[in-house]
């Protein structure tokens, strides 16, 4: 279907990625959009062109009900209430993955999932590329869609977030996966995990192939829907299945070894199943067996995800700064080899999280706990276990270099964005990066 935005009225809301690559989708096909923006200083300023109307300043204005249509960034809240009101009022509003959909020409491979999702998306994109294919590889991971829509390419992948599905209609994906569904952007969704997870299972709608993890509660999702073709990974009984054998790792289809991955590049055992949905994905795709054999067996752990970064005097350290809730800090408390005492760097902005739920899991464990951050003295007092509160990730940091001996881990994997004390979460990283060479250069 071709859609006419001519003589539409359109509003942009939002001046950051998505909102630069909306306003230059419309004024590609002649259409000057209108936008808003609530920062009072934009940093993306300077890229709007004279012939763009703007206003800075609240939601709250009048060009959002005289709209025929808004598009809004995925950091803006679909359930403002002057949004609410307008959807009542019957305009309509979409997010910058509707209107790609709207357009894109080739298939397209949509992952989603509160964990793993720039991990599977990359290993996907590498494989596709070693077995030919003109990959664009885009979304949340940080490029966005409309940006892509001219480039030459005969395979998207698209990391989607639920706050981009929350406005997503028409995306008829080839292949679809869910990695995973736990808590996380509490302060997001007014009627909470439930409105979260209805969310991200949207991704299934016009998906020609849906690849679905067993273990998690998005299985539930098969038995309403049973023409559909449905891949599983997750339990011994799907389809997909991660086997251990002899102290071996494999990654199995069907009860047949594929492929040795226990002497691969990859840490943390969760990437064992990221590698497997990635095997799963590209076996959909028809990609030859051997290249995608080749190419997770040599794949590395992505920047700030799980990355041991120094070993020395029986300690590792790993940055794990892409840890942003409770289920992927879990993951990587799972994935500590040595027997030591972990020293977990825990702190920033929670999103509301329950941290409550981490007190079970960490009972079981030889942990001392250092939370810094906006939440990180309400972090430490939730947790039933040895913790200290600190404001920053250097005070911390100073501290586990009086304290750490051999034999244990320090980890920082924050469960937390990093947006109270830092730019992003390689900022983050980067600190805990150079902190922990300083630490080792005065040694
Ligand atoms: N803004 C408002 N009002 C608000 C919120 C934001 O006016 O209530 C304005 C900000 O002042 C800013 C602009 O909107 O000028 C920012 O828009 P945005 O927050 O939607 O960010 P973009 O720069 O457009 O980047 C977005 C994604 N950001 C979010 O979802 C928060 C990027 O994912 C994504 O890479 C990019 O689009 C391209 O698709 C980032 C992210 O943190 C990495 N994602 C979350 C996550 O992974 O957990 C979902
Ligand atoms: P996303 O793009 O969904 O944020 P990333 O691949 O960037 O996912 O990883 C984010 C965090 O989640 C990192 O801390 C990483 O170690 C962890 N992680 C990656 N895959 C999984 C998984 N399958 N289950 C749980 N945690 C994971």
């Amino acid at each position: 279907m071709k859609y006419n935005y001519f003589q539409k009225k359109i509003l942009i809301l939002g001046m950051g990625l998505t909102g630069i690559s909306c306003m230059n989708f419309f004024l590609k096909k002649g259409i000057e959009p209108k936008m808003i923006e609530e920062s009072k200083n934009p940093i993306n300023l300077n890229k709007i062109p004279k012939n763009v109307q703007y206003y800075l300043g609240n939601l709250e204005h009048p060009w959002i009900l005289e709209s025929d249509l808004i598009v809004i960034s995925p950091g803006i809240s679909s359930f403002r209430t002057i949004l609410i009101r307008a959807r009542l009022l019957g305009i309509e509003i979409v997010s910058d993955i509707e209107l790609f959909s709207r357009e894109a020409r080739s298939p397209i491979i949509s992952i989603t999932g509160t964990n793993g999702k720039s991990t599977v998306a990359t290993m996907i994109q590498k494989i596709a590329k070693n077995a030919g294919y003109h990959v664009i590889l885009a979304g949340n991971i940080g490029v966005p869609v409309l940006d892509t829509l001219n480039q030459i390419t005969n395979l998207y992948i698209l990391e989607i977030s639920s706050f981009q599905l929350e406005n997503t209609f028409s995306l008829k994906s080839k292949v679809s996966v869910i990695l995973n569904i736990s808590e996380d952007h509490t302060n997001r969704y007014p009627q909470g995990f439930e409105q979260y997870k209805k969310t991200k299972l949207s991704i299934y709608n016009n998906s020609e192939i849906c690849i679905v993890n067993l273990q998690e509660q998005s299985k539930e999702i098969i038995k309403t829907n049973k023409s559909k073709k449905w891949i599983t990974f997750g339990t011994k009984k799907s389809d997909y299945q991660v086997c251990y054998a002899k102290k071996k790792i494999f990654l199995c289809h069907l009860n047949k070894i594929i492929c040795n991955v226990s002497k691969t590049l990859l840490t943390g055992d969760h990437n064992y199943n990221n590698a497997l949905v990635a095997l799963s994905i590209a076996d959909v795709m028809k990609l030859p067996r051997k290249k995608t054999i080749q190419t997770l067996t040599t794949f590395s752990n992505l920047p700030h995800r799980f990355q041991i970064i120094h070993t020395q005097n029986g300690i590792d350290w790993i940055n794990d700064s892409k840890s942003t809730n409770v289920n992927s800090t879990q993951a990587a408390l799972h994935s500590v080899k040595n027997t030591g005492t972990i020293r977990l760097l825990l702190g920033g902005d929670s999103k509301s999280a329950n941290f409550k739920k981490l007190n079970k899991y960490l009972q079981k464990l030889k942990i001392k706990i250092y939370c810094f951050g906006k939440d990180g003295k309400h972090i430490a007092e939730t947790l039933q276990t040895e913790s200290v509160h600190v404001n920053t990730l250097q005070q911390a940091m100073m501290l586990i270099q009086k304290q750490v001996v051999s034999g244990d881990t320090v980890l920082l994997s924050p469960a937390c964005s990093s947006l109270d004390q830092f730019s992003n979460f390689k900022e983050r990283g980067e600190m805990f990066i150079k902190i922990t060479k300083e630490i080792h250069r005065c040694t």
